[in-house]
């Protein structure tokens, strides 16, 4: 869209024009430096303000826009005393007194995700669940470029979204977290989905219900729902004037649009009792990997993806890194870094991909406030010994409550020592945290390449 028409977009839906508005950007992560430079485009004035000493774009905003008025070190009063608009970060609570206070006093606010959907003209599908996002909007990338279509894949999986806006893109595939829907209110994805939804961010949300209140939000608008029938909230979310498609591999899925068929040759993913892709051809491995493979071509067949293209996608689709990836095998044992399994759900669907007892399992970190006893029955079905770091030991100890052996190691580096010593040929050794990992590592990049790095250094 033109800038203009942007402006015109904004005013409409915000009152937020270049007269009357004052806007403060919170938060100079990836996320407040894309809306800079959004801002900066369109001729908006702002300031920025930052809880940190030193953010992580404080250099790069200086450099790029140095008129630009960026207050750090704490969240000054003053600053929002001044603003009209605020456009507040993902990462931070819109719990924070003083944004509960500006919003009192009629300040408006406005997501990242907004300015976005104000911006777009072209289709946008979004995606957002408890696990699974990241892979399900790479999968849906690639099926798309596959069909030749000229794609911008990104949001919470990583680019901004207002970074992905471009003359040449004709599609948007958005990833988007709970933080980014529970502030978004402009969102209308032709095609969107919850893909699942298991306990996360119970530090941010009172408790699930709440969190699950601000995924539904991803179906805000009039496009197609695409939803999960494997769970309990799904009959709830259909909206009788809208168009919906289904998918799932749980016990009700014969009655999924798309859904799994036992063939003469195997299982295979299908479409209302049509096989289309055994699953033997798939390279990602593990039955939620088979469940995003269908939401991937359930919402690909809303936006006219052909089936050839989507499969031939499929086919090819190597996983991510940090999602239950080989390793190395190392006198017999199996190593696997599954890094990016930061809540108890997507531990679980690790270990649901392994065959027996055979895994001795790090985890740990920041539990964010969840129930870790969800996990004892894999444990009990899948796990020698758990081997706990980071700061949540003692509660994931008591959580687990002696169901197996439990070795406090307290960091990742003991806990690859320890594992190598005790792993026997056949076992496999994972890293699945089921925890966030700030409280010792940068982010679950960081703990993913620390923890290849030591498994590594011991093959020499
Ligand atoms: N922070 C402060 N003070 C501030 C601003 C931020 O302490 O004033 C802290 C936050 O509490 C948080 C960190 O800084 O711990 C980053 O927050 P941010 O809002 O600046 O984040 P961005 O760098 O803009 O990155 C965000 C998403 N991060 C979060 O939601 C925490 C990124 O998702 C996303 O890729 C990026 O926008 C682009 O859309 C990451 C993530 O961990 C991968 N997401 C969570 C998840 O997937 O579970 C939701
Ligand atoms: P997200 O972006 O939602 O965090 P990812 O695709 O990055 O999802 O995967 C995160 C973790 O969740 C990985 O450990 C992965 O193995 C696991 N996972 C992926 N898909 C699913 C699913 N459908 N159900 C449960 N766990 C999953």
């Amino acid at each position: 869209m033109k800038n203009d028409d942007i402006l015109t977009a904004l005013d409409k839906q915000f009152s937020l024009n270049k007269e009357n508005s004052k806007i403060v950007i919170v938060g100079l992560g990836i996320t407040g430096l894309s809306v800079a430079y959004y801002l900066r485009r369109l001729g908006l004035n702002f300031a920025i303000v930052d809880s940190r000493n030193k953010p992580p774009f404080n250099d790069e905003l200086l450099a790029e826009m140095s008129e630009v008025a960026v207050f750090t070190g704490g969240f000054d009063p003053a600053v929002f005393d001044v603003a009209t608009h605020i456009i507040v970060s993902p990462g931070i609570s819109m719990q924070e007194p003083v944004i509960e206070e500006a919003l009192a006093k009629g300040v408006r606010t406005i997501s990242d995700i907004d300015l976005f959907a104000c911006s777009v003209s072209e289709p946008v599908v979004a995606i957002t669940g408890s696990n699974g996002k990241s892979t399900v909007t790479t999968m849906l990338g690639d099926m798309a470029r596959k069909a030749g279509r000229h794609v911008a894949v990104g949001g919470n999986l990583g680019t901004p979204a207002l970074d992905l806006l471009s003359d040449d893109a004709e599609l948007y595939i958005l990833e988007l977290s709970s933080f980014q829907l529970e502030r978004t209110s402009q969102l209308d994805a032709v095609a969107a989905t919850v893909l699942n939804i298991s306990a996360d961010h119970q530090d941010r949300y009172e408790n699930i219900a709440a969190y699950v209140t601000q995924k539904l939000k991803v179906y805000a608008g009039s496009g197609v729902m695409v939803i999960n029938i494997g769970y309990p909230y799904s009959a709830e979310m259909k909206q009788s004037n809208r168009e919906v498609l289904t998918f799932g591999v749980h016990e009700n899925q014969e009655n999924a649009d798309y859904h799994l068929l036992e063939t003469t040759s195997g299982m295979s993913l299908a479409v209302r009792g049509r096989a289309i892709l055994p699953v033997s051809e798939l390279l990602v491995t593990g039955g939620h990997n088979q469940e995003n493979a269908l939401a991937a071509l359930a919402l690909g067949s809303v936006i006219g993806l052909p089936e050839t293209a989507m499969c031939k996608a499929l086919r090819q689709y190597k996983g991510l890194k940090h999602r239950v990836e080989f390793v190395a095998k190392i006198a017999g044992v199996n190593w696997i870094n599954d890094s990016k399994a930061t809540n108890v759900g997507a531990c679980v669907a690790a270990l649901q991909s392994f065959k027996n007892s055979s895994v001795l399992l790090i985890a740990g970190g920041d539990a964010k406030a969840a129930d870790m006893s969800d996990l004892i029955p894999l444990l009990k079905a899948k796990v020698k010994a758990l081997l706990l770091i980071g700061k949540d030991s003692q509660l994931i100890k008591q959580a687990v409550n002696g169901c197996i052996p439990v070795l406090e190691v307290g960091t990742l580096k003991k806990a690859v020592k320890k594992a190598h010593g005790i792993a026997e040929a056949g076992d496999t050794v994972l890293l699945s945290p089921a925890c966030a990992s700030m409280d010792q590592f940068t982010n679950y990049k960081d703990r993913g390449a620390q923890f290849v790095t030591q498994v590594k250094a011991l093959q020499q």
